[in-house]
């Protein structure tokens, strides 16, 4: 799963790249010719693996990771057209739109707003355009073709969410329906995450130019908002952890922007972890949501998932609670499930397999 960030020249994509994948990618205060792009994993901090760890003492901790693509931004204007971002964009999995919330250098007041639309814009265009031309394929012919029939009412309906401002993510497609339009790899189909940065002073105040704006368009789109301030954090990290926690806590967080930012994007994913606790390996394994046992074993190794025999799960907090695997046992907390299981977020697996 790759997640792409976008956003306009300026607005922070590299120094949230930074922040997330632990990189030290150079960041440009006044740009200069064309970015290049960086791809990097994050860890997606969970605090379930530093308890597990402190039950099992294990020789490795190994967190789930997601894959972040830095898009270089394009001002308007720029040579290479607004198709080569859109081409980026097509790539990725998934969106996280970084939008400028502080003034910039030159003293340009910030308008995360007007970004938001503007990119949506942007996207909801392109994907008009692909289903624009596929309306004309199926209704050229003299006659209705058994496939216009069956395609072009989707098509319709698709053209309209977007004509009235909405995505395609919005458009509740059957699974049919979702399976027919893969192909297409429309762009607001993906799954997409706001960001504003902010100065350290506005992330504590909540009061940024816009904020009422966005967050209305943010819930007509429902597209989820992440407040957070780059530029602060990525100073915070030359400090050791107690020192981090102090300045957090100075702007009102518990936890850092980036790890609520990090676990923001892994549900925007549809993603949720599964657990496994040992002492050489306590781990957190990303599956979709909805994934069953058997798929679940296929993460971890093909072999366990071809001799697939039973899962063992017990939820983290019953695990917790009682201490160790035999406790949780002995109170009957422990289950044994079929390859069919729908695992859930915060399932302590043991996979039984042949070989
Ligand atoms: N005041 C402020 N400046 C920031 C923040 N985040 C990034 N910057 C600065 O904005 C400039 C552009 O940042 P960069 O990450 O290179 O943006 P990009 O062009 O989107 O990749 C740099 O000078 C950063 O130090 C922030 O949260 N607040
Ligand atoms: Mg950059």
């Amino acid at each position: 799963m790759d997640v792409g960030l976008v956003g306009l020249p300026g607005s922070g994509k590299t120094t949230v790249f930074n922040l997330l994948t632990g990189q030290n990618a150079s960041v440009a205060a006044f740009g200069g010719g064309r970015p290049e792009s960086h791809r990097a994993l994050a860890r997606v901090p969970d605090e379930r693996l530093s308890a597990l760890a402190d039950l099992y003492h294990p020789k490795k901790v190994t967190p789930a990771t997601i894959q972040i693509v830095d898009i270089p931004g394009q001002a308007p204007g720029e040579g290479d057209g607004p198709n080569r971002l859109l081409a980026d964009v097509r790539q990725v999995d998934a969106l996280v739109h970084i939008m400028r919330g502080f003034p910039s250098p030159l003293g340009e007041p910030a308008d995360p707003a007007a970004a938001a639309a503007d990119m949506e814009l942007e996207l909801a265009l392109a994907d008009l355009d692909l289903l624009e031309r596929r309306r004309e394929r199926l209704t050229s012919g003299k006659k209705v073709t058994a496939e216009a029939r069956a395609e072009l009412p989707l098509v319709e309906r698709l053209m309209a969410v977007l004509e009235d401002g909405g995505r395609l993510d919005q458009a509740a497609l059957t699974p049919e329906e979702a399976a027919g339009m893969r192909g297409y790899q429309f762009l607001t189909l993906k799954p997409m995450l706001w960001v504003v940065n902010l100065s350290d002073d506005d992330l504590k105040s909540h009061r940024w130019p816009g904020r009422d704006t966005l967050l209305a368009l943010a819930a007509s789109k429902g597209v989820g908002l992440v407040e957070m301030a780059g530029q602060f954090e990525w100073e915070l990290s030359a400090l050791d952890p107690e020192e981090q926690a102090l300045f957090l806590a100075e702007v009102g967080l518990e936890a850092s922007g980036m790890a609520r930012l990090a676990q923001a994007i892994y549900r925007q994913l549809g993603l949720v972890s599964f657990l496994t606790a040992g002492e050489d390996e306590v781990r957190a394994w990303p599956i979709a949501v909805g994934t069953t046992a058997r798929a679940a074993a296929g993460k971890i190794h093909s072999d366990i998932e071809r001799g697939f025999i039973r899962a063992e799960v017990v939820p983290f907090e019953a695990l917790m609670a009682h201490r160790s695997l035999a406790a949780a046992r002995e109170h009957g907390q422990v289950r044994m499930e079929g390859r069919d299981y729908v695992m859930a977020d915060g399932d302590v697996v043991n996979f039984r397999f042949n070989v």
